[in-house]
């Protein structure tokens, strides 16, 4: 009995970027790969994406932004040419078809959670979406796959509030801006700091108006492996996340804080993801909160792969799946029996004075963090 649905497609190994770009269709390449050799695809119950429609789109995103996406698309048609939407984010000729499907397969997520055997669902997706932000395209972005789902849930499943946590490696800023003043989205982020991108992600950024203590973000320090996210876990997402009481949980799942990831300097690793996974399981059991989770990072694509499907293999059995055990020897992690933390962190004495200086702050509006 699969618990899992995923909605996965070719069709978004079609976006491309120019050559040695880390955002590749290899990306996906992999997970597929590692889907099929591991059986976990035959697992899982499979579903197509659909196109969002611009009405979803414009939920988040200003129309004007998408008329410059459109413009913006019949110039690479004409030119037959990659262009660029800003310094590291591109649209080729079919951009523009395959990041509306991105942001569709979302919906088909969130809706495939109405199916009572359905516990969660997963979207294995490019263009990736927390950096786009309401009228800019940013950090390999296009649309804020995430954001626009979150706004779908609420319209389309009565689900009113959900929590989102963002573990990609980057801080998940467009994800943050959409919902800074908001109460029914609650957004936790973690996060290397300082980092890219450079002007958002520090703790007392913490929402505003209504949504003040909405928005809680965990900016570690470089070095920062499975021990300091499991910590932050432990001692912030989960109570936070229980006393806030949300009806839908979702994830921003990038995997560039891994220790072998060509763009961050995290340690997290294979083990490391599906102990978090394991905790995501936790969080949703004991809240009675369904989980969708969204590809966005993740570059080294054997690292990438194998992480992606640890997720997956937790989320669809329910427990901790331990990566040794579907990798064997191939696994990039040493031990295959380890089901434990491997890696600590660069300086834990720093971890743990972030995470009490953000407990410390946000106590104020969260009594389970007192
Ligand atoms: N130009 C995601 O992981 N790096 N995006 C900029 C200075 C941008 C990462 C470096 C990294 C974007 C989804
Ligand atoms: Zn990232």
């Amino acid at each position: 009995m699969s618990k899992l649905v995923l909605v996965r497609d070719t069709r978004f190994q079609d976006h491309l970027n120019p050559e040695l770009h880390p955002e590749s269709p290899q990306r996906l390449k992999a997970i597929d790969k590692v889907l099929k050799r591991t059986q976990v695809i035959a697992e899982v119950r499979q579903e197509a994406p659909r196109p969002a429609s611009e009405d979803d789109l414009c939920v988040v995103h200003e129309p004007a932004y998408i008329e410059h996406l459109q413009s913006d698309r019949e110039k690479a048609r004409k030119s037959c040419r990659i262009v660029p939407l800003d310094a590291d984010t591109f649209m080729c000729p079919d951009t523009y078809e395959i990041a509306r499907l991105a942001a569709g397969a979302g919906l088909v997520a969130v809706e495939a959670l109405k199916n009572p055997d359905a516990t969660s669902s997963f979207v294995a997706v490019r263009p990736p979406g927390h950096h786009a932000l309401e009228d800019k395209a940013m950090g390999f972005c296009i649309f804020n796959n995430i954001a626009i789902a979150a706004r779908y849930a609420q319209k389309h499943l009565g689900l009113k509030k959900v929590f989102i946590i963002d573990w990609d490696v980057h801080h998940g800023n467009g994800t943050q801006a959409m919902f800074y003043n908001d109460p029914t989205v609650f957004f936790v982020s973690f996060h290397q700091y300082p980092f890219w991108p450079p002007d958002t992600g520090w703790y007392k950024e913490d929402g505003a108006g209504d949504g003040k203590g909405y928005n809680l973000n965990i900016p570690l320090p470089a070095g920062t492996g499975d021990r300091g996210y499991l910590k932050a876990w432990d001692e912030l997402v989960r109570p936070v996340c229980l006393e806030y009481g949300p009806d839908l949980i979702m994830l921003s799942a990038g995997y560039d804080a891994h220790q072998f990831d060509p763009l961050g300097q995290q340690q997290i690793t294979t083990d490391g993801y599906a102990l978090l996974s394991e905790r995501l399981v936790d969080l949703s059991c004991a809240s009675g909160a369904k989980v969708v989770g969204f590809l966005e990072g993740g570059y080294n694509t054997n690292t990438l792969s194998q992480s992606v499907v640890s997720t997956i293999a937790v989320l669809n059995s329910g427990k901790l799946v331990v990566p040794g055990a579907l990798f064997g020897g191939a696994r990039h992690t040493g031990d295959e029996t380890l089901v434990k933390p491997v890696t600590g962190d660069r300086d834990p004495a720093q971890v743990d004075e972030r995470i009490a200086d953000i407990k410390a702050y946000f106590a104020k509006y969260w009594r389970s963090l007192r």
